[in-house]
């Protein structure tokens, strides 16, 4: 038993085509309907659409990457119940479309965040990258955030502020741009007033707050997923701790099994991005697959280079922090075991070669998530003709 191989595809506005994605091998695509203003609901048209489209290219829509979950939820405020039933009333419709899985997570305000989208690689290559010094100069000296100086020390500050003096005005803006990107796949940055009035949203809210804000979400949509036979997939934090003074609660192992107990069920599952969880020193993920195995319903299989000092680029898939090699042993006999296979997707990838002249979205070329997918394809490939 192998892998579902699957790639993200944006839509129709993606650079890369559906074509694209079948050419590198994949059978699935993980795609969202992105237009749809979160905290809508999904409809079966939309729904029916955008999977004729993904059949029309001979492959299957596999995995919903996203149905997000709408910020009133995250800090039960507002209209959060309403956004609850409507995301209910989503899950019923992506069941009566035949899809199975579905990723959200539950961050507050952002999704990931890198301080340079444009990290050159000794061979020239670009890869995502997270500086801490530049987030802290970002957080302090660019975006100002009231109370931000509280979260660092004072080495820190004085770190990050030495980086800050040493930038021309073009490296402060490209920092500032990159640090409010938000979302994947979206062209959209925050602005400086809209970023600060919503952290300011969160006053009160603590980790603890947000954990049980989550569980209550759980506890409402998890029955009505389990009914419907969908699986859901919840993303890790990336990066895994808490950035500009929000909570994040997805970081860990002890994070994931408190998100199964918060509503056990086996509707109620995990996205196991490797990226994600791997840019902490104290996630074994080899370990987490064999632990969290059951409930490990899609895969983000990607690798992060760290060092001691918070920073960290993502690296090719089978190079970095992630041993890769461990992780893919484990999936497999984790498959074997419950005799089904993961869906999995190569998660970001270096641009280069053509697509070095090419738009994208940061982490989405085309050829760097090829180069993942068939490093990985390779290897999973070995260790399984080599298990029998
Ligand atoms: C990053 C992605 C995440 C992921 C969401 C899921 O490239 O893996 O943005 O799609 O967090 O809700």
């Amino acid at each position: 038993m192998l892998m579902q191989q699957t790639m993200r595809w944006f839509g129709p506005a993606d650079p890369v085509s559906l074509w694209h994605i079948r050419q590198a091998g994949c059978a699935g695509v993980v795609t969202a309907l992105h237009h749809i203003p979160v905290g809508q609901i999904w409809t079966t048209a939309e729904i029916n659409k955008r999977k004729l489209e993904v059949e029309a290219a001979g492959m299957t829509w596999t995995v919903i990457e996203s149905l997000p979950v709408h910020e009133d939820i995250k800090k039960q405020i507002g209209d959060y119940k309403l956004y609850i039933e409507n995301y209910k009333q989503s899950l019923l419709n992506i069941a009566s479309c035949g899809l199975k899985v579905v990723t959200y997570n539950f961050m507050p305000i952002l999704d990931w965040m890198r301080t340079d989208i444009n990290y050159e690689m000794p061979d020239k290559s670009k890869a995502l990258r997270f500086e801490r010094s530049a987030f802290i100069a970002f957080d302090l000296f660019l975006l100002k955030r009231p109370g931000a100086e509280k979260d660092y020390t004072k080495a820190e500050i004085e770190k990050a502020s030495k980086r800050i003096e040493r930038m021309t005005q073009t490296e402060k803006d490209t920092l500032f741009n990159n640090a409010l990107l938000g979302l994947p796949g979206s062209e959209e940055r925050f602005t400086e007033k809209q970023i600060l009035e919503a952290i300011k949203t969160y006053e009160g809210i603590d980790a603890k707050k947000l954990k049980s804000n989550l569980a209550y979400f759980l506890q409402q949509v998890v029955p009505v997923a389990e009914k419907l036979g969908l699986r859901m997939a919840i993303h890790p934090d990336d990066p895994p701790y808490p950035i500009l003074g929000l909570p994040r609660v997805v970081s860990t192992e002890q994070d994931a099994k408190d998100v199964l107990n918060a509503a056990p069920s086996p509707a109620n599952g995990l996205c196991f991005c490797t990226g994600s969880y791997g840019v902490r020193a104290d996630n074994d993920l080899p370990g987490m697959v064999k632990r969290l195995g059951d409930r490990i319903y899609f895969l983000h299989l990607r690798n992060t280079s760290r060092d001691g000092n918070g920073n960290f680029y993502e690296a090719d898939h089978l190079g970095g922090d992630a041993n890769m090699y461990e992780v893919v042993k484990e999936i497999l006999l984790l498959m074997k075991k419950r005799g089904e296979s993961i869906p999995m997707r190569p998660d970001h990838g270096h641009q280069m070669l053509d697509d070095l002249n090419k738009k994208s979205n940061p982490g989405y070329t085309a050829i760097g998530r090829l180069r993942g997918l068939a490093e990985i394809r390779g290897l999973e490939w070995g260790i399984f003709k080599s298990m029998r």
